[in-house]
């Protein structure tokens, strides 16, 4: 009798893929990984100032001693790359089931590859870590000029001028001429570093560099974070002629062609399917800003406003037609081509909270927390403007305290001065949204991100100033989550589904603080009489620069 054919068992299902977003931000590298139904499973982060001790930044940055040029090392991004993927593997994480990465980079901050490099690139071995491979002859520039530089004044000027003043430029890009936007750090760099500018084959944004770093070739500049740069027409999505040629000669072939943020840029390198194990079927979606990927990580919609408190603290919205003004930004949006954002950017953010934490509650967050729970809303009339370095909105430099008479004072008690500095703060981040021509009205959400936002005194204080309800997501690290989502959603994007489709499931945001009853009679006062002092502050802020000058 022949034996009963036994057929083998299935073989298993293959485990369910996964997504990546990494966040190249200023204080950290992060990374995030999702599963199909959006479930986040793992995170993961190197601080540059403790675990890269050796570039000796402080928050990641060095300030150089004109205090105005500010830098990070190239390679310490690198070496973050590195070790964060080092910490990946150790900890078991199953790179082959990566069906998509993306990212998101600081925007406006600049990487020069010199000739040659994208040979480098090209050939990465993957019994050397990138660091090892990357430190010789790659970079023409080793430290990248990032966002909290506004030493570029006079290129500003000079851009303005070329192109027909700031509303044209504001017109064209989205954006008057800004110190820390990327064709003026390229302007400044080709006048006063001729030699490094000569041996640089491309500029990537830390965006695009990560991107490339992934692809092992130089990755696009997406439409999103491309429109902080001074040089992209944000509504034919292609490099202005006119700003181009302010710029520099050529500088377009310097750029490469800018692409939809949502563009499935390639497979991810061979070195990375060697080394770590990734598929090489896992696809590399563009890489955009920090702040275009919080958009996404919040699924902002129309009427909503984010405020995201991170190293600088940002106000966005999603807008559907741009009106660029000499205030603020307009960047293509990045989860919808037909849209736009609205941004405002302030620099004084959460290094001068700190700051003051240190000096007025003993370095501890906790007793922070407590004057914001110890003094009242409105803080009987005291306020503080605290631009310890050159803020970007309004430009102005300096400490401004004024008691509940508006008399400028030279100090305030420790607890009334964290009440005046968190107040003023968002008082302002109001102020500039309202003038970029935002209303608060009922049904206005405020959704938080960023680092601060773990803080419900702090949010409390921003719903009352802003007399609307806050919402956070589950993560203070949505722009990592959207780049995650954006790796998602780039896969299918290009047969033309919508990215809210693909996130349909996301867990919505929660309620975190509603404002007090009496937060409208307190902001209208204190709104009437910010605007004044606003001024008093830009008037002071003139003479200063004025005598300085004199
Ligand atoms: P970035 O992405 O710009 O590197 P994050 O969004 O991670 O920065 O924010 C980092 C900041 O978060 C730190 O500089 C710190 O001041 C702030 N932060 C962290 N925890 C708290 C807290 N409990 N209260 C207020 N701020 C906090
Ligand atoms: C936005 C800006 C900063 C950086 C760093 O214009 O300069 O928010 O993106 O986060």
């Amino acid at each position: 009798m022949a034996a009963a054919q036994v057929s083998p068992p299935p073989p298993p299902p293959p485990p369910p893929p996964l997504y990546l977003g990494f966040d190249f931000s200023t204080q950290q590298l992060k990374v995030l990984v999702i599963d199909g139904n959006l479930n986040v499973l793992h995170q993961d982060n190197v601080q540059f100032d403790s675990e890269l001790s050796d570039f000796r930044t402080q928050g990641g940055v060095h300030i150089h001693s004109d205090r105005l040029t500010v830098t990070s090392p190239v390679l310490m991004w690198v070496k973050a790359l590195d070790l964060l993927l080092d910490k990946m593997k150790r900890a078991g994480f199953d790179f082959s089931r990566v069906r998509a990465l993306s990212g998101s980079g600081q925007q406006h901050g600049s990487v020069y590859w010199k000739r040659g490099a994208s040979e480098t690139l090209n050939q990465l071995s993957p019994d050397q870590d990138l660091f090892q491979q990357l430190q010789v002859c790659v970079f023409s520039v080793s430290d990248s000029p990032v966002w909290m530089d506004s030493s570029s004044s006079q290129q500003c000027l000079d851009l303005q001028a070329a192109v027909g003043g700031a509303l044209r430029l504001a017109e064209i890009t989205g954006s008057r001429a800004y110190e820390r936007f990327t064709g003026n750090q390229i302007c400044k760099l080709r006048q006063t570093r001729p030699d490094a500018y000569q041996d640089t084959e491309r500029i990537s944004l830390v965006s695009s560099f990560a991107a490339s770093l992934f692809l092992g070739d130089y990755a696009a500049i997406d439409y999103s974070d491309g429109s902080g740069m001074n040089l992209l027409d944000i509504r034919t999505r292609s490099w202005s002629e006119v700003c181009l040629k302010a710029t520099a000669p050529h500088l377009d072939q310097l750029l490469g062609a800018p692409l939809p943020s949502t563009s499935v840029l390639g497979p991810v390198s061979s070195y990375f399917v060697h080394r770590y194990g990734f598929s090489e079927t896992c696809r590399v979606v563009a890489f955009t800003g920090d702040n275009p990927a919080s958009l996404a990580g919040m699924r902002l919609q129309q009427g909503d406003i984010a405020v995201s408190l991170g190293t600088s603290d940002t106000v966005f919205l999603w807008i559907q037609q741009p009106r660029p003004a000499l205030e603020g930004h307009v960047f293509c949006n990045p989860v919808d081509w037909q849209a736009y954002m609205a941004l405002l950017c302030f620099k004084n953010g959460s290094l001068t909270r700190e700051r003051i934490r240190n000096e007025c509650a003993g370095g501890s967050w906790e007793v922070f927390s407590a004057a914001l729970r110890n003094t009242p809303l409105g803080n009987n009339g005291n306020i503080g403007f605290y631009f310890d370095t050159m803020e970007i909105t309004p430009p102005a430099v300096g400490v401004y305290r004024f008691d509940g008479d508006d008399n400028e004072v030279s100090s305030l008690s420790s607890q009334v001065e964290v009440r005046a500095l968190v107040e003023g703060q968002f008082l302002s981040r109001r102020l500039h949204a309202e003038s970029l021509g935002y209303s608060i009205i009922p049904g206005t959400r405020v959704l938080a991100t960023g680092g601060a936002s773990c803080n419900t005194e702090i949010l409390q204080v921003l719903s009352d100033v802003f007399n609307a309800p806050v919402y956070t997501i589950d993560l203070s690290n949505s722009a990592c989550l959207g780049a995650a989502y954006r790796a998602l959603h780039g896969l299918v994007a290009e047969s033309g589904v919508s990215f809210f489709d693909v996130l349909k499931t996301a867990p919505e945001p929660q309620l975190v603080a509603t404002p007090h009853p009496t937060a409208p009679q307190v902001q209208t006062h204190t709104h009437t009489g910010i605007s004044e002092i606003s001024q008093r502050v830009k008037d002071g802020n003139r003479e200063r620069k004025e005598k300085s000058t004199d």
